[in-house]
């Protein structure tokens, strides 16, 4: 109505400057249509209030060089070839103490009882002798051939006490050019005595009781020789006490008719003595006392070494060992590596003197390990005994000290114990001891710390327990995403990360990890725990926040802290062209059309009342919402009225986004009559006059100024009069939707909270 009233306020106003300009004759100049603009406008602009928005590696032959053909040596006697030079005349062998042999061979030991026999022999020898280094040593290649080469050998072999002894065996070899010898044959000695021939070609018949060898000798020029080594091999129970070999050179004539009876006569004789024994134990001394007292078995498979492993023995089942050894000194050790489990009570190495045709035995003594064992626990109850709940605790160290029975020996250990709270000290020897735990921090001892231990060997010592109780307690807890607000952690409720919990206000904080965990270690008394509820978003409690928790010395409370997810509320205005109460295609989004929401949320019952702008899409959104009972209602816009209920219940659960609120209006007025200008002149014209012609203007005053030019604005006025009526009945038919788009453009949803 008021609209209607200054439009006819606007036409007489119009019809005035007509008469003024016709009466008073004066070309006035103006701006109507300016004063009606900013009329128009005031209305237009009036902006709403907004709120903040809230949006959200060569190898060489050993060829016995095959010696070249100018080398005169052969190559089996490589060191004194009688062929040296001696006077074929002079007669060495007559020397008993240069008998052929040594001149021949370097290597043959010397034996003070041999000799070479001055009988008919010795012309032989001389003979031999003198063939032997008269022999012209041609630049021949020595061959080993069928010839005349032999010798005798005979001597005695006694013991120790000067007895002759039989069954010694003698072994008889030819030393071959290549280092290596081949047995010709063995004898052993009958009535104390051997004696053997040995020779190249036949010969008989062999002295009695002596051996025949044949071989084949060597051959150098014109001479025939034999290298040879005899070897005696004391029998069982005996050793040698004289050399044990003898080697040399065996020369013979040219002639092979001379066989006999020349012999290269050699005489040795050998030494014997008996071996002794020299035995043992090892045995198990569970007294410590050193002697294998009745009772005390032996220990088997002990390894036992006889002068630093020169000899070694393994006791047997009764811990028994023995070696055959020549008089005299010997050491005796136990290799106690192989007797586990044992410490020795006797020295582990003895030295012994083994009278000549003697025994010796010795005993070496081991006595078991023993060890001391026992858990540290938690003793929550304080009552120095583990019961069924109580825990283990690991890490703790545990000390021994104590002295050794047997040589006071200083004992000083530590450990620790592992996860099941276990120590142990093993391979203890039996001694008295005293094991002690460390208390650790935050807790004391409701047991003594320290225990004694008498150990005997082989004891084992167990269940030396030690309690601690915890002097702090422990405050833990959840913060829990609450799915059904009621307040508790149920099955299926997760826990919320990386939120603040703090403890008496400032003096501690903590995060709850991926479970939602959290724990402090406090002094017993009552302490404040809080959730710092700015530190996670998009949530809202659904317990208290803070909460007065007292705990006791060891104690343990554990608390939860409930969350659930904000919800939210939105949807759109539209005009509802059709009146049908649903959105179709072409249908415009209202825009700054004000939406309200009010409720009560589920938990605390609180009250909710909110306010929000629908934006140029006509949506509008109310978030941050908790679960609750809400009713999202419209107000409708003036002219316009609502095609659907304009005020909708809604339950919003847990978490929900609900987005299909939506509000329809239509508008109710039917525009006023809309005089449409007949020419589209331009009302951009800066400067209109009015004419003094009104709408019937055919009769005007004179006012004694030409009358053409007053005629032409009178014209010109009634032609504004008329375009100004025009323009300002489009303005007010366009108003409603100006109005409408110059609030969508200055605001967007809004959520009043
Ligand atoms: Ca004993
Ligand atoms: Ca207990
Ligand atoms: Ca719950
Ligand atoms: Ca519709």
């Amino acid at each position: 109505m008021r609209r209607a009233i200054k439009f006819q306020i606007f036409a007489l106003l119009a019809l005035l400057v007509l008469i003024v300009a016709v009466s008073t004759g004066v070309i006035a100049s103006g701006d109507g249509s300016g004063t009606t603009t900013s009329e128009g406008q005031a209305q237009v602009s009036q902006p709403a209030a907004i709120a903040p928005s809230s949006q959200p590696a060569s190898q060489t032959d050993e060829t016995v060089q095959p010696p070249a053909a100018s080398d005169p040596t052969p190559a089996v006697a490589p060191s004194s070839q009688p062929a040296a030079d001696p006077t074929p005349t002079e007669t060495p062998a007559t020397d008993s103490g240069t008998k052929p042999a040594d001149t021949t061979a370097a290597t043959t030991p010397a034996p003070a009882s041999s000799k070479v026999k001055k009988d008919s022999v010795k012309s032989a020898a001389k003979k031999t002798e003198a063939a032997a280094v008269t022999a012209p040593v041609k630049a021949d290649q020595p061959k080993t051939v069928e010839g005349p080469a032999y010798g005798c050998v005979e001597g005695l072999v006694k013991d120790g006490s000067g007895n002759l002894v039989d069954g010694v065996t003698f072994n008889l070899y030819r030393l071959e050019g290549d280092g290596s010898k081949t047995l010709l044959g063995s004898m052993a000695s009958t009535s104390g005595a051997y004696g053997a021939l040995w020779m190249l070609g036949p010969i008989a018949p062999y002295p009695a009781g002596w051996v025949g060898w044949k071989g084949l000798a060597t051959t150098s020029g014109d001479n025939y020789y034999v290298d040879y080594e005899l070897e005696m091999i004391p029998p069982a129970g005996y050793y040698a006490t004289s050399a044990t070999t003898h080697s040399g050179r065996i020369w013979s004539p040219t002639n092979p008719t001379e066989l006999h009876p020349f012999c290269w006569w050699l005489y040795w004789d050998y030494s014997l003595a008996r071996e002794t024994k020299l035995d043992g134990y090892k045995f198990k001394d569970t007294n410590e006392n050193g002697k294998m007292d009745n009772g005390e078995p032996g220990i088997a498979g002990v390894k036992i070494m006889l002068d630093s492993d020169a000899d070694s023995a393994v006791t047997n089942q009764d811990g028994y060992f023995s070696f055959d050894v020549k008089p005299g000194g010997h050491t005796v050790a136990v290799d106690e590596s192989t007797a586990p489990g044992y410490y020795p009570t006797t020295p582990t190495s003895i030295q012994v003197e083994v009278p000549a045709e003697g025994q010796k035995t010795v005993y070496f003594g081991n006595a078991p390990f023993g060890s001391i064992s026992g858990h540290k626990w938690l003793d929550p109850d304080r009552d120095g005994k583990l019961d069924g709940d109580e825990t283990p605790v690991k890490g703790v160290t545990i000390k021994l000290t104590g002295k050794t029975s047997l040589g006071d020996e200083t004992v000083n250990l530590e450990t620790t114990t592992g996860e099941d709270g276990s120590y142990s000290f093993n391979g203890l020897k039996a001694g008295s001891y005293t094991v002690s735990e460390v208390v650790p921090a935050g807790m004391e001892a409701v047991s003594p710390t320290s225990l004694d231990v008498s150990l005997k060997p082989g004891d084992n010592a167990k269940d030396l327990d030690f309690f601690n109780a915890n002097t702090k307690a422990i405050i833990k807890g959840y913060k829990f995403l609450d799915l059904n607000e009621n307040g508790q952690m149920d099955a299926g409720e997760v826990g919320i990360a990386n939120v603040t919990i703090t403890l008496d206000t400032d003096k501690a904080s903590t995060i709850t990890n991926a479970d939602g965990f959290f724990s402090f270690e406090v002094e017993a008394g009552t302490h404040v725990v809080a959730v710092d509820e700015s530190s996670i978003t998009g949530y809202y409690p659904t317990t208290v926040t803070s909460l007065d928790v007292e705990v006791a010395a060891g104690g343990e409370k554990t608390v939860y802290f409930g969350n659930a997810s904000d919800g939210s509320i939105g949807g759109h205005k539209w005009e509802d062209t059709n009146r049908n109460g649903v959105h179709d295609s072409g249908e415009l989004p209202v825009a700054g059309v004000t939406i309200n929401l009010t409720g009560t949320t589920n938990v605390g019952n609180e009250s909710v009342s909110l306010s929000t702008v629908t934006g140029s899409d006509g949506s509008y959104s109310f978030t941050g919402l908790r679960a609750g009972s809400y009713t999202v209602s419209e107000v409708v816009p003036v002219d316009m009225e609502a095609t659907a209920p304009d005020s909708i219940d809604v339950t919003l659960k847990v978490g929900k986004d609900v987005t299909d609120i939506d509000f329809f209006n239509a508008t109710t007025a039917t525009p006023a009559p809309t005089p449409t200008p007949t020419q589209p002149t331009t009302p951009a014209a800066t400067t209109t006059q009015a004419t003094s012609t009104s709408t019937t203007g055919s009769t005007l005053p004179y006012t004694g100024m030409n009358q053409a030019p007053f005629s032409i604005f009178s014209a010109v006025a009634v032609g504004l009069g008329l375009l100004l009526l025009a323009v300002g009945v489009e303005k007010r038919r366009r108003e409603r939707m100006q109005l409408a788009l110059a609030r969508s453009e200055e605001s967007m949803p809004q959520v009043k909270l």
